[in-house]
This record gives C-alpha cells, structure tokens and sequence, in this order.
C-alpha cells in the first residue's frame, strides 16, 4: 500500500522528526586532563604516571608529551567559547587527580582546585553543562611509587577520598560525574600492554602508563580494585555530595553485536556480553564475577570479600559507555556458552586508528544490551568519534569527510535506539579538540576542531559545522 503524504507536511519535516532524539538530550564533546591542560608542573600540580611514561623516551610515537598538548589549562575560556560556537550543550572534562592532591593523598593544593572551579564557572556562564570525569588515568606518580598503583587498595581507598573531596569542592557548580574512565583501557594498556583483534587474525599490542607486564593473577587483581575504587568513590560521594548529584562510570564495554535481529541470535549476543564484560561492566551492575569468568581464572581469579561485591555495585544514577567498534559478532550455539564469536574478516572496513573496526551498529547494540540484560533506565555515550588524516587544505578549512560519513551512520544507530525506548539521555564526542592521542602522541587527530600544535591556532572542522547543526535540531543532519 503506498500511504500518501500528511498534507502540509513536506517530505523533508516528516524525515527530520523521524530523525529526532528525545527532549533535552544532551549533545556533548569530550576531553580529558592528560590529553589537552598541558601545563603538566604548574602550580603546584605533582607529576602523574603518564607524565613519567611520556618523559621516557621510546614509549610515545614521536617522543610527544602532553607537557603543553593544548595548553587547555591557559587558553579555555577561548576552548569554552568554541565549543559554545559548535553547539555543544554539555562538556565532559576530567580532573588531574595530581592536580588537587599532588602527592595522591594528605594536603590538597587550592591552585588546582580553583582552575577547574574558573572553568565550571565559565562553561554555566555560557549555558555548557559539566560533566566530570574523576580519572582518565593520570594517577599521581606519588602512589605508584608508594603502593604501586592499582595493585594496591590503598589506592582505591585514595581515590574514593579525592573524589568526596571533588564533590564537597565543585558541589555546587557540577550535578554530573563519571567515577573511572575505560576500566578495561587503562588496566590492559598500562598492567599488561593492551592486545586488541582487528581482523584477519591479526593483534595489536598498545601500551601505556605505568608500563607494566603483570602476571594474569597480579592483572586480575587490578581489575579487581579498579571497581572497588569506583565503587569506593560512589559510596564517598554519596555521604559528601549534595542532595542531585549524580554518578556513575565510563566504560568502555566490549560490543556484541548479533549477526542478526532474531530473538536467538539477540540472546546469543547478550550471553556474550555478560560473559567477555565479566570482569568490568557485569560486576559493576549485578555485583557478581559471573561463575564462567571465575572457573577460567581458576587460581589467578582476584582476591575478594563478599562486602566488596556489595561497594562494587553500589547503585548508579546512569552508566555511560565509550562506543567505537563492534568487539564481536556472534550467533548461537548449542554448546556451552552458549554462542560462538565469528572472526572478522581481513577486509573488514576501519577507521583511521589502527584499533578502529567500523560498524554503525555498535551504537545501538550498546545502549540495547545495557537496557535488557541490566535494565539500565539512564544511558550516557561518554565517548564516541574517530581519528582521521585531516589537514588543512588551501582554503585554510579541514574537509574531514570521513568522519562526517561516520558521525552520521553512528548517530543514525543511536536514534535508532532511543526511538525504541533505549534511554540515552546524551552523546559524547570525542573529541572536541585534536588532543594527544596516548602512545600515537599527535599523530592521531580525533577532534570536530583542528589544532595546529605549533601555533595553537584551532579550526573548526566540516564535521563541526554538521555537529552544530544536529545538535540545535536535536536530530540526525
Ligand atoms: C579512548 N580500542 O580510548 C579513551 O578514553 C580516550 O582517552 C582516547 O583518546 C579515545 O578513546 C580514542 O582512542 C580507547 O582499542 C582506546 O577499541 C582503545 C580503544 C578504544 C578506546
């Protein structure tokens, strides 16, 4: 049957609504410390493990540190401006833990603490929501070298200390916070040298700080403290914050995706999601290592109580995701566990990072399974975007096409989601500026803004005119 158009309603405003996210959806970018302030020893910051491990030569592509990166740290009120400029409604920062306590724990440091209070002040002044990210793995150098780092709970119990901290300090400027950012990134990177699959059998290897090579039961158990200082942290900012405020995690959780939309392939892939999230993101919502992860770590599986389960998956205002590739397509299996992972295939399409499989699917997978398998009821996509080979080009513009085609199809899966009932409440994009990208140092630009490292000069990219656009029609452009 052809239905025939609404009368006064053009093709085009019928399609735009088709394409619209939910009232008061947030439309973010996103940074963290390490990767933009810059000004890595000033007032009275202490030094951090990533400023250690960029410092040694040979860790970091180029030799690049993040000592100026966007020197973010003097030039935000003009960062503000500009992101203000590309539409964004809401900006997800992280605080340098070294910054406000320089030694990790003991005395605070004012200095720090007011540069993100001058921001904050500066982002509501331009009607910007905050959202605060309290690790993005620039942990003081001061308790790596007294506990070493998350192998240890002291660390963990350092941690929920600065956050209560953060909370009584920001309070009143910041409703929004993310305890930990990617559990799964910073652990594997910096306490096993990160392997990740992309296709055709082959493995990458990426590294970063502290630069450690543990043992699986030694690993195991920094995964282990990594949810206990994120749960640690939420029981801290609940007993320290004010009434409204509001937490939860960014994971980077591993994205299943079904080989297609049945009721059994679907099951398959949530089986899946459980299972290979088992160490993160399962544990963090149901409080329980699944008995499938403990059996296969047998005598390296973490040493824990039952309390620390409980801390573990204290309740959460909302879980936001970091979403960039599909990590596995699978079907069903009679077998136990019931589906199998389907390799990728050689010519799998990627992005430009080395790491960066593409499938727009992955953004609607994600927030679905959080919703079914957990019943997550606030979703955030704390981080979603790509690096590409931009330059500017003679017109002194930066024609980023590719990441146009790919903020369209993955913003196009996530309204998918949402007009299915899936409750995301906002997008991330990473990044809102070309950052130091950790071991590829400047190499890799993922911003929808240009920088020109020598210069700091900032352009806004092609991506960024698309991105003002869907943002102030709150729909896919
Ligand atoms: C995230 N992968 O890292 C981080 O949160 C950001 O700091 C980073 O700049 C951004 O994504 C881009 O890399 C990731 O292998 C690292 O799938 C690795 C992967 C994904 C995200």
């Amino acid at each position: 049957m052809i239905v025939a158009e609404q009368p006064g309603q053009s093709v085009e405003s019928s399609r735009s609504t088709a394409r619209e996210f939910p009232k008061g959806f947030y439309w973010g970018v996103a940074t963290a410390s390490y990767q933009v302030e810059g000004a890595w020893n000033e007032d009275g910051k202490g030094p951090s493990i990533w400023d250690t491990y960029a410092h040694t030569p040979g860790h970091i592509n180029n030799n690049d540190t993040g000592d100026i990166a966007n020197d973010h740290y003097h030039r935000y009120k003009e960062d503000v401006a500009l992101m203000k400029d590309i539409g964004a409604t809401a900006y997800r920062f992280s605080i340098a833990w070294p910054r406000i306590f320089p030694e990790g724990t003991g005395a605070p440091n004012a200095k720090g603490v007011d540069f993100y209070k001058r921001l904050t002040d500066e982002l509501r002044a331009k009607g910007i929501e905050p959202f605060v990210t309290l690790y993005h793995w620039d942990l003081p150098q001061a308790l790596h070298d007294k506990y070493g780092g998350w192998r240890s709970k002291d660390t963990a119990k350092a941690f929920a200390e600065y956050a209560g901290y953060i909370v009584e300090q920001l309070g009143d400027r910041v409703k929004h916070y993310f305890t930990i950012n990617e559990f799964r990134s910073f652990v594997e990177a910096g306490y096993q040298g990160l392997e990740v699959q992309v296709g055709g059998g082959k493995t990458l290897h990426l590294g970063g700080a502290p630069g450690l090579r543990l043992s699986n039961g030694e690993l195991n158990q920094v995964r282990h403290n990594a949810v206990l200082g994120h749960g640690l942290a939420v029981q801290a900012i609940r007993a320290r914050g004010r009434a409204g405020t509001k937490v939860g995690f960014a994971e980077n959780m591993k994205v299943v995706v079904p080989v297609m939309d049945t009721p059994e392939y679907v099951r398959a892939a949530e089986t899946a999601t459980r299972e290979i999230n088992a160490d993160f993101t399962t544990v963090l919502l149901e409080g329980r290592y699944t008995d499938a992860y403990l059996a296969g770590a047998g005598a390296d599986a973490p040493k824990f109580t039952a309390e620390e389960l409980k801390t573990i998956a204290s309740p959460l205002d909302f879980v936001g995701i970091n979403v960039y590739r599909p990590n596995a397509y699978v079907e069903p299996s009679g077998e136990a566990p019931g589906y199998r992972e389907i390799p990728f295939n050689a010519s799998h399409p990627k992005m430009h990072s080395s790491w960066h499989v593409f499938d727009p699917e992955c953004l609607y997978w994600a927030p679905r399974h959080l919703k079914s398998i957990w019943g997550a009821k606030s979703i955030f996509i704390t981080e979603n975007g790509c690096a590409a080979s931009d330059v500017v080009s003679n017109d002194g513009r930066v024609y980023d096409s590719d990441r146009l085609m790919f903020l369209r199809a993955y913003l196009t899966q996530l309204q998918r989601a949402t007009s299915d009932g899936v409750p995301v409440h906002g997008y991330f994009l990473w990044s809102a500026q070309d950052n130091f990208e950790w071991g590829s140092g400047y190499g890799d630009r993922f911003g929808i803004v240009y920088v020109d490292f020598k210069t700091q000069k900032r352009i806004p990219k092609l991506s960024a005119q698309w991105f003002r656009e869907a943002a102030r029609r709150n729909a896919v452009v």
